[in-house]
Formats: structure tokens, sequence, C-alpha cells
């Protein structure tokens, strides 16, 4: 079958990761779409067929789910429908416009990637088999899966928004990056849109209060080059478990005391502080609430209506730090027991490299080709994937 044939063809190619710059400069006045398609319609097929050999490695029956197998078919078909650009001329201005409308259809097959995959790790632990040691192999895979969707989606977005028949973007955007990004703003949109889901679940909700120190331009209004919509998702991920800890643990109280944010600019990081009183988590539990495995456990059964849960404890957490650090930055959980918590999100604030899709080498040269050397020894098995954590540089 021509399936798995361009599967092994592509995966003997390392990812190249790009930097934040390279992903402004498709976007820059000199850009061409001919040099951006020749770049996807390689680099997107590598990126797929090597999380395609990483799926393969997983333990066979969480593999044989149902829900893994429809995954894996998405990656195949998305795969195959990239590789037939190979056969076409960057010139032909038929082709450059097929390929627009292919990673927009590849987008949305690959829309519920999250919830599906979610689905099969319950019915693998269900199946009685997630010990520790193989929960500890599905977070380092799962982190390793969703950091390659937020890469490969971040690629096919700005080829979409920057060269698609509707420029409909952001004119001040480059894609789905801000150059000027105004990080109060989206702290403030955030809170509110957090605070509606709270007004619904609890008819109450904490006040915001804002405080933004500028250390490199002090009185200064905070800006930085960053993607809006990545910041406002951990933000808003945050926000919704500080309310929840606020409004749970405060249940007696007359009042509700305010979520207390801090955002801070530095000279290389930007720092956003998010302090809640709602009682804290014990040190015990901080890991978990970063788990894949952990936090699906009692599934509030796949609910497709518009209800979504206030703060689930899913995979919002663990997600939301992967997209801080998909640009070099942090996301961390500091919590005194018995009193609050502060989430705290770190981002760089200039001459950042995205990680594309390996966080095992935040040095990979940048756009390089084949890759010299072998893939990582990917008959090893299930149990060595953790040692998996370098790849060969390209
Ligand atoms: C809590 C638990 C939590 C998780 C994430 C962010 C804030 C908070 N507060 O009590």
């Amino acid at each position: 079958a021509p399936a798995p044939r361009a599967v092994e063809r592509f995966s003997r190619y390392s990812p190249s990761p790009l930097s934040m710059k390279q992903l402004l400069d498709f976007g820059s006045e000199n850009a061409c779409e001919r040099t951006s398609f020749a770049f996807l319609r390689q680099e997107l097929p590598v990126r797929l067929a090597n999380i395609l050999k990483e799926i393969d490695i997983l333990p066979d029956r969480l593999v044989k789910t149902a829900s893994v197998q429809l995954v894996k078919s998405w990656y195949i078909q998305s795969l195959m429908d990239l590789v037939e650009f190979h056969e076409k001329s960057p010139d032909d201005h038929k082709a450059l416009s097929d390929f627009v409308d292919a990673l927009i259809k590849v987008r949305n097959r690959h829309h519920d990637v999250v919830p599906t995959m979610a689905q099969g790790i319950l019915e693998y632990k269900d199946s009685g088999a997630a010990d520790a040691g193989s929960s500890q192999n599905l977070q380092y895979f799962l982190d390793r899966f969703y950091m390659n969707r937020i890469s490969t989606r971040m690629l096919m977005n700005q080829h979409i928004l920057i060269f698609g028949e509707s420029k409909s973007g952001n004119p001040s955007h480059i894609g789905s990056i801000d150059p000027h990004c105004d990080v109060v703003a989206v702290v403030q949109d955030a809170y509110e849109s957090a605070r509606l889901l709270c007004d619904q679940y609890y008819l109450v909700s904490p006040e915001l209060k804002l405080a933004q120190v500028n250390g490199k331009l002090p009185g200064q209004p905070i800006h930085i080059v960053y993607v809006p919509s990545h910041l406002h998702h951990m933000l808003f991920e945050l926000f919704k478990n500080a309310m929840r800890a606020t409004v749970e643990h405060q249940e007696s109280q007359p009042a509700l005391t305010p979520i207390d944010v801090t955002v801070v600019l530095g000279n290389e990081d930007l720092t956003i502080k998010i302090s809640d009183r709602g009682g804290g988590v014990p040190l015990r539990i901080i890991d978990r609430l970063f788990s894949y495995t952990y936090s699906t456990a009692p599934t509030p059964v796949m609910d497709n209506s518009r209800n979504a849960p206030l703060a689930g404890f899913g995979y919002g957490l663990p997600i939301s730090r992967l997209y801080a650090k998909y640009f070099q930055g942090d996301l961390n959980l500091y919590s005194l027991s018995g009193y609050g918590t502060d989430a705290i999100i770190y981002l760089k604030v200039r001459g950042f490299r995205s990680l594309a899709a390996w966080p095992g080498t935040p040095n990979a040269a940048l756009l390089g080709g084949p890759s010299g050397g072998a893939r990582p020894c990917l008959g090893a098995g299930w149990g060595l994937l953790s040692a998996q954590s370098e790849r060969p540089a390209a």
C-alpha cells in the first residue's frame, strides 16, 4: 500500500523547528507563496510521518482502540493529500490555490484529535492496563503528540491566513502572530470569557485585580510579539481554575476575594502571575493537574452540548503548558495549601524559537533537510520511549 511507503519516506527526515523570526518572514513584504508552498509540502508530511511512527510504538492495546485507529487514519489521509503536491510546480497558480484548500481540509479533518485521543486513552485505561510506568510513558508521548499538533496547525494556519483567498485576518497581524500583542488586553478578554462561564455555573464570580509593571520602559504599555489566541487559551484555562477554586472555597463567605493578576515585562521574560485564594492544592496533587492519564479518571462523559465544564482538570492545563513551551516559555503552579494558588505563565520577550515539534531538541538546526543520522531506534519499543528525548540534529 502507498500509505506506509509515504510514512517510511517522510519519517526519514527530522522536523525543522522554525523561529518566530522565520514565521514572521513568511509574512513579510518579499514573502513568497511559492517558497511557503515548497517548504510546507515537505515539512508537513515530515511531521505527520514522524508522529505516526511514534503512535506505532504505543502499547498494542492502545493502538488497536477504535479511537486511535481513527486518529491514525486522519494522519495517513492528510499525509497522502499533501504528498500529491510534490508532483506540482510552485509556479502553477492552480496548484497554489489547491494547496490552500488542501490545508483547510486537513485542518478541519484534525479538528477533534484531542477528544478522540482522550477517548482512546480512556478505553485503554478501562481495559486495566495503565500502571505507573506506562502512565509516565503515555504522558511523554501525549506531550510530544499534542506539541506536534500545535506546531503543524500553526504552520498550516500561517499559510492559510497569509496566502489564502479571503485574506480575512487582522491586517496588523502576520497570520496569527501579533507583532504588538497587548498582553493586558488579552488578560482582560480571557478574564471576561471565564467570568461569563463562572456566572452561568455559580451565579457569582470573583473580580479581577490587575497590576502591570513595565520593567524595561517604566510606565509604558506592555507589548510583545506573540500569538494572541495561544495566550488567550492559556489565560482562559487558568482563570477558569482560579474562579472555580475561589467560589467553591469561599461558599460561606459574604464576598469573594478577587483574582489577582500581575503582568511584568522584563528583559528576557514576560511574566503573568494569576493568584487566587481558593484554598490551594497539596504539593502531592500538583503533578496530577498536568497528567493526561490521571485527570481523565472520572470523565464527565464527552459532552457535545454547549455546556463546557467550568474547569474539569481535563487536558486544559497540560495543553496550556504546551502552548507556553511552544515558544520557549513555561507554565507553572505554585500552591500554598490551605490558602491559595499562584499560576505563572512565562513567555520569552525576544529572539525566541518555537519548538516546532520536538521538545527534546531545542537547538536542532533550522530548516534542515534530511536528517543525516538514523532515526532513533523505533524498534526499541514502548519501554525505551522515555529515553528517546533527543533527536539527531538535521
Ligand atoms: C486552584 C487549582 C488551580 C489550577 C490552575 C490554576 C489555578 C488554580 N487554583 O486551586
